[in-house]
């Protein structure tokens, strides 16, 4: 494999694009590749340097005639620098909007005509794509992109229904870096934590927007505890907190759910949890039912996007009708309360993710896409 240099534009603040965006270049960046991150500011991921990643900063003029900062045209501008300068030979960008139409802006500014890969990862088209303001640019982007995937089957169908681009789409999962997320040792957190040895317990990570639908994993917790003694873990911030902490208030669970805000490190959370809750409404992949699964932590996710195609159902978890607490919690009690099922689906869980989303084979993937663009170049 030639080793190239490769330009990664993606959100770099914390959210699955801008995590598979960074985990990628770190892992290219392993492998001897060049990466060029251009961001708005540093990947929150990026927290080790390496020799051969550069970060690029994009420099927005707040110039006060602009009603509106141009983030668009100065991210396209500083593209357009990088091909130049770095002499790159192709550039992956994460989301459709704005950054796919951003780098065929930046290509065409530089003069160039290196391959353009763009990556799109749900909300691009499962929420923007209804907006008719924005359907024709989304449309634009993918269809002038060299290459475009999507990370689940269900995405891909998605934007051909949403979006209808006359163009091929190839499917490339999420994965984690398995060298972070793999069982640990964590009764020393469950301690502090100040949850019993023996006390099962639940976890929920999101960003805790309205798509996310934690109030169905209260609701289901509630359920669940109604039968059985159990926590939840409730790590993430958002829109929806204050909701779910009147939620919790209300079913007067406050002893028995912790807050713990956002959080690094999860692999040790997830070490302490018997199964992982994934309820959204939209979901094209679930980085995270990803994570917690490489930790040994059997899901439960609802039966929509990319979720079934993770979740095999009576091997890794199972899977449920969206809003359906009540299928949710009896699974949940089936689970906690029979330790043979549990070791059996914890071992399904840690196959499933060596099997079918491991870093390597998908790395292999996204590497073979950028050597079929560099032989036509
Ligand atoms: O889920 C989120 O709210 C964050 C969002 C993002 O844009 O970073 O995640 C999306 O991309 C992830 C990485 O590909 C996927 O695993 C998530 O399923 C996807 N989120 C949605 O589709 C809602």
């Amino acid at each position: 494999m030639r080793k190239m240099k490769i330009g990664i534009t993606c959100y770099p603040t914390v959210g699955g694009s801008g995590v598979i965006a960074t985990e990628l270049g770190k892992m290219l960046a392993e492998k001897g590749h060049e990466v060029h991150f251009i961001t708005s500011s540093t990947p929150f991921r990026l927290n080790k340097t390496y020799a051969n990643i550069f970060n690029h900063q994009v420099d927005i003029n707040t110039y006060s005639v602009f009603q509106y900062a141009p983030y668009d045209i100065a991210l396209a501008t500083k593209i357009s620098e990088v091909i130049k300068n770095e002499n790159l030979d192709l550039l992956h960008v994460h989301y459709a909007i704005p950054h796919a139409v951003c780098a065929i802006l930046g290509r065409d500014m530089a003069g160039s005509n290196i391959g353009i890969v763009t990556t799109l990862h749900g909300t691009d088209i499962t929420v923007l794509g209804s907006d008719s303001s924005l359907k024709e640019a989304i449309r634009y982007g993918i269809e002038k992109s060299d290459i475009v995937t999507a990370v689940s089957d269900s995405l891909k169908e998605q934007t051909y229904d949403l979006i209808k681009p006359n163009k091929k789409i190839e499917t490339v999962y999420n994965f984690v870096d398995e060298r972070e997320y793999f069982p640990q040792d964590a009764t020393k957190l469950k301690e502090q934590l100040g949850i019993g040895a023996n006390e099962k317990v639940m976890i929920h990570v999101s960003n805790f927007r309205k798509v996310k639908r934690v109030q169905d994993v209260v609701e289901t917790f509630s359920l669940v505890r109604q039968q059985l003694d159990c926590k939840l873990l409730l790590v993430g911030d958002g829109p929806e907190m204050s909701r779910i902490i009147q939620q919790v208030r209300d079913l007067e669970l406050g002893d028995h759910v912790l807050f713990l805000g956002k959080r690094e490190g999860l692999a040790e959370f997830y070490s302490i949890s018997d199964i992982k809750l994934l309820l959204s409404e939209k979901e094209a992949f679930g980085l995270v039912l990803l994570e917690a699964m490489a930790c040994g932590v059997p899901v439960i996710g609802s039966n929509i996007g990319g979720m079934p195609e993770i979740i095999d159902p009576e091997n890794n978890g199972y899977l449920v009708e969206l809003g359906d607490t009540q299928q949710a919690a009896q699974y949940a009690i089936r689970m906690l309360s029979d330790d043979e099922h549990l070791q059996n689906l914890r071992q399904g869980a840690l196959e499933t993710v060596t099997e079918h989303f491991h870093s390597s084979k998908i790395l292999e993937q996204y590497e073979g896409l950028y050597e079929q663009l560099m032989m036509k170049a």
